[in-house]
């Protein structure tokens, strides 16, 4: 069998660590150790930093599986030192505002150095994948980027100072800067439409047996892998069942700012509302079935009149267990016959 997920960082990464326990454990219906699981990783958050090309959602979805990750921050490696940030501040190098670790360094400049060398995003990719995503990690995955070209998501926030009342920002700054504490007032994802799918994206959803969108954020993690051009005519061609669960519980995000996301584009911040945002394949959409948390399954009227599947279950990311019990849901909830 072949699962591809179409993942964002933290929240992906930890949808991915109880897919595959529940695949070793055979919580997951119709899985094995075996099953082969293809990561699409957003690329939009990228950015070029201090001369280095950083790539959060690769690195922390790379990280989380190689249990390289630093758990509590959900990004950056663990038993990190931060002398060279701590450098870079007593030189007054901006920006201060974003910390890059002394380990985490040496995967940005592995990077750098492969992209300057003329290698794709991908080949990088494979490359670091080498060291961090071995069968020792215990996990059977294949981590792809989205696009090998360069797509960067930036925000318009407000800004009384300039002629157009506006200034823009990239995303990194949006959030780690500024905490997503300003509304941003629009989303645009540079070069999102000049990008082409990277090798292979488009064969593990036309090939899967089940693609999944995880728990990520809609807008900025899973909106911009479904902006590449070709990756949504994909799912919708796609004769693997696509199944989504719900980033929102309770009306809110769970951390994050899929919520100043949600506004922004206009959709209303409930696991509702994304469900039918992602639309039901058979209305122009590209998923079959939705997962809302259990408190909000007043929600599922309204999803299965947009043509969906809906199930409300508990979708908190707790531990292995609780998360490999959301993927079997997801599994079930889409495996059996229309
Ligand atoms: P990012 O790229 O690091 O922001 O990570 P993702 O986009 O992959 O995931 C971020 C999303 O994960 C946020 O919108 C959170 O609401 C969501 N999230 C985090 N923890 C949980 C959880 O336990 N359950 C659910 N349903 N969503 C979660
Ligand atoms: N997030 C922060 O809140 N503060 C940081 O200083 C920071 C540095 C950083 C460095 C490398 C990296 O891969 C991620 C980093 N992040 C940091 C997280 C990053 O902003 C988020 O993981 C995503 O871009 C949001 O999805
Ligand atoms: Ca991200």
């Amino acid at each position: 069998r072949r699962i591809t997920v179409l993942s964002g960082g933290v929240g992906g990464a930890r949808f991915l660590q109880g897919l595959l326990h529940g695949l070793r454990t055979g919580v997951v219906p119709g899985g094995s150790a075996d099953t082969e699981v293809t990561v699409v990783a957003n690329t939009a958050d990228d950015w070029w930093i201090h001369g280095l090309k950083v790539c959060p959602d690769l690195d922390t979805v790379m990280y989380t599986l190689g249990e390289g990750i630093d758990v509590e921050r959900g990004w950056g490696r663990r038993e990190e030192t931060w002398s060279a940030k701590t450098e870079l501040e007593a030189y007054g190098v901006e920006p201060t505002w974003f910390g890059l670790g002394d380990r985490d360094i040496a995967t940005h400049l592995v990077r750098t150095q492969m992209l300057e060398a003329g290698f794709t995003l991908s080949q990088v990719t494979e490359a670091l994948c080498r060291r961090w995503l071995t069968p020792a990690h215990g996990s059977s995955v294949r981590l792809l980027p989205m696009s090998d070209d360069r797509v960067e998501t930036h925000i318009a926030i407000a800004d009384p100072d300039s002629a157009s009342g506006r200034s823009v920002i990239h995303f990194q700054e949006y959030w780690v800067r500024l905490r997503a504490a300003v509304p941003a007032e629009a989303v645009l994802v540079v070069g999102q439409d000049a990008a082409t799918p990277a090798p292979g994206v488009l064969a593990a959803i036309t090939e899967a047996d089940l693609v999944v969108l995880p728990p990520s954020n809609p807008v900025v993690s899973v909106g911009t892998i479904l902006g590449v051009p070709g990756i949504r005519d994909a799912l919708r061609a796609s004769a693997a069942p696509v199944v989504g669960l719900s980033p929102i519980v309770g009306d809110s995000h769970v951390h994050g700012m899929a919520s100043q996301m949600l506004t922004s584009i206009g959709v209303e911040v409930s696991a509702g509302a994304v469900g039918v945002h992602y639309g039901a394949r058979s209305a122009g959409g590209v998923i079959d079935g939705w997962l809302v948390d259990s408190r909000d399954a007043a929600q599922v009227p309204r999803l299965e009149q947009a043509g969906l599947r809906a199930q409300a279950v508990p979708l908190m990311m707790s531990g292995l267990d609780a998360t490999a019990a959301m993927a079997a849901a997801a599994v079930s909830l889409v495996a059996g016959p229309a």
